[in-house]
């Protein structure tokens, strides 16, 4: 009898456990995942204290299409845009083949922060145009270079940005320029070397549905659509067992050309989920990596802009004063070969001992100290420093070369400042063509 009424008790608790279980873990869940996003939100507007070079175009759209608003320092930061941005641009509009990557960038970026872009203007050999009509002629230019080739004069990346600022900005592109995107998702062409490229075929995806919802490209219509179904498809084929679409750093442009595209949020829950973890373990303290993927853990994409009104916008984003963490060096040290292999083909190796947890950065700069005959020297991009000269040899985007950067055969998902030395390995660092 007492066992009887001590098994039906222990049921009951069970029962109960269980359903409390049930119903608190998607709200623990929610509450978790709202800190997380807030959390990110917090270290982008951070960033901004912390900018060296340029302000950054793409942490200020990532900022204002959030749900989280800071909205003095998101003005003070698009005065920064307006002065420091804008030069720099002016600069290279008369010296640079093409700008059209950071000029889209630059007008999403003000567009998020409803600025009236007819007000934009540059002055390039004494005459005076706007933003937009420079945009507008980039893009010819990036479409002319297309006539005889089929890459553009920068890459199909900042040729969908291109497409995309003028569309969300209101203006009609071009049939032939949205044209070419749409053929070169039908060939193919939107590749990093020989590999298919996850990034540019998301950003490629949120231009051509924003060219589609217009609704002004009729006489190409079914293609358009059938890029699109492209597009998708290869998204979705990317996708890997641990939900992340191509890697940790293009997943966040996945599903936002996704979203975009029209899929349901149901289909992006992994990827998503995906992000958060990597977020979680502190895979993106890269700034341009957060503003890449927030919107998408928002449920939002770069279109967003499109119809953003900036009214009765929330102001509660706050940064609480945090205690400086100083990172001691490790006292455990790791070897780390440095293989440099030039254009010819000649290898040299070099090798140098580093603090564990050095960035590649450091073990260069190290090197380089030691007067061993390695050398090297760096360019300043919105993703951090790009390797640009090694030993004396320069990899010349303008030639299609870049030096590509391995670990013990596996190329690396990071730059030199981002990826860290934890334990004793081969780096080989190639010029090569893409
Ligand atoms: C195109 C591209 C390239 C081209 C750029 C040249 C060209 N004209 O096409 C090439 C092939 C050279 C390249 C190289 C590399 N890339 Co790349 N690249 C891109 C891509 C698809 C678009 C960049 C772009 O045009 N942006 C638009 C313009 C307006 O912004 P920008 O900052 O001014 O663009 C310049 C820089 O971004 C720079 N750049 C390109 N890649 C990288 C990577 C790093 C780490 C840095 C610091 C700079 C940099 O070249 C751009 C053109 O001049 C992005 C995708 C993305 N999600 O952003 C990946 C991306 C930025 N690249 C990436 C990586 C990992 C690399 C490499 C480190 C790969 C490797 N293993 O060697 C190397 C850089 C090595 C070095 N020498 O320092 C990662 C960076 C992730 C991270 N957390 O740092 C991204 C996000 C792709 C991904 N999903 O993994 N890349």
């Amino acid at each position: 009898m007492r066992s009887r009424l001590s098994t039906t008790m222990l049921s009951w608790v069970i029962t109960i456990c269980l359903l409390a279980f049930a119903s608190s873990k998607p709200c623990d869940n929610e509450g978790s995942n709202n800190e997380l996003l807030l959390s990110l939100n917090k270290d982008l507007l951070r960033s901004l204290g912390r900018q060296e070079g340029l302000p950054n175009p793409s942490v200020h759209l990532a900022l204002r299409i959030s749900s989280y608003h800071n909205l003095a320092k998101e003005s003070e930061h698009l005065i920064r845009l307006n002065t420091q941005l804008h030069n720099d641009i002016q600069n290279s509009l008369s010296s640079s083949p093409s700008v059209v990557g950071l000029l889209a960038l630059y007008t999403l970026a003000l567009k998020s922060s409803c600025y009236d872009l007819n007000t934009v203007t540059f002055t390039v050999s004494d005459t005076s145009e706007t933003l937009l009509t420079h945009l507008k002629k980039q893009m010819e230019k990036e479409k002319e270079r297309l006539a005889y080739s089929h890459r553009p004069l920068t890459n199909y990346y900042q040729y969908s940005l291109g497409v995309l600022a003028l569309c969300t900005s209101g203006i009609r592109v071009n049939d032939h320029v949205s044209n070419k995107l749409i053929k070169a998702v039908e060939h193919q062409y939107l590749k990093q070397g020989d590999a298919e490229c996850i990034d540019t075929y998301a950003m490629a995806g949120m231009a051509l549905q924003c060219v589609k919802d217009t609704g002004f490209h009729v006489r190409n219509a079914a293609e358009l659509d059938t890029a699109l179904d492209k597009i998708k498809q290869k998204l979705l084929a990317s996708r890997r067992a641990d939900g992340h679409i191509g890697n940790e750093f293009s997943t966040g442009l996945a599903v936002q050309a996704l979203l975009a595209m029209g899929s349901p949020v149901a289909e992006c829950a992994a990827s998503m989920e995906a992000m958060r973890t990597d977020a979680r373990s502190n895979t993106y303290h890269n700034p341009m990596a957060i503003s890449q993927i927030l919107p998408a853990l928002q449920q939002k994409s770069y279109l967003t802009v499109k119809n953003k009104a900036c009214l009765n916008e929330d102001d509660t984003l706050v940064l609480e004063p945090i205690d400086p963490v100083v990172v001691l060096p490790s006292d455990t040290k790791v070897s780390v070969i440095v293989e440099v292999v030039t254009s010819s083909g000649e290898a040299a190796l070099y090798s140098v001992d580093v603090a564990k947890g050095s960035s590649l950065l450091e073990a260069l700069e190290l090197l380089k100290g030691r007067e061993v005959g390695f050398m090297f020297e760096k360019e300043s991009s919105l993703w951090g420093p790009f390797l640009s000269v090694v030993n004396g040899e320069q990899a010349r985007q303008s030639d299609r070369r870049y030096w590509h950067l391995s670990s013990d055969g596996t190329a690396l998902s990071q730059g030199i400042n981002d990826f860290k030395i934890e334990a004793a390995q081969k780096i080989t660092i190639k010029n090569t063509s893409y």
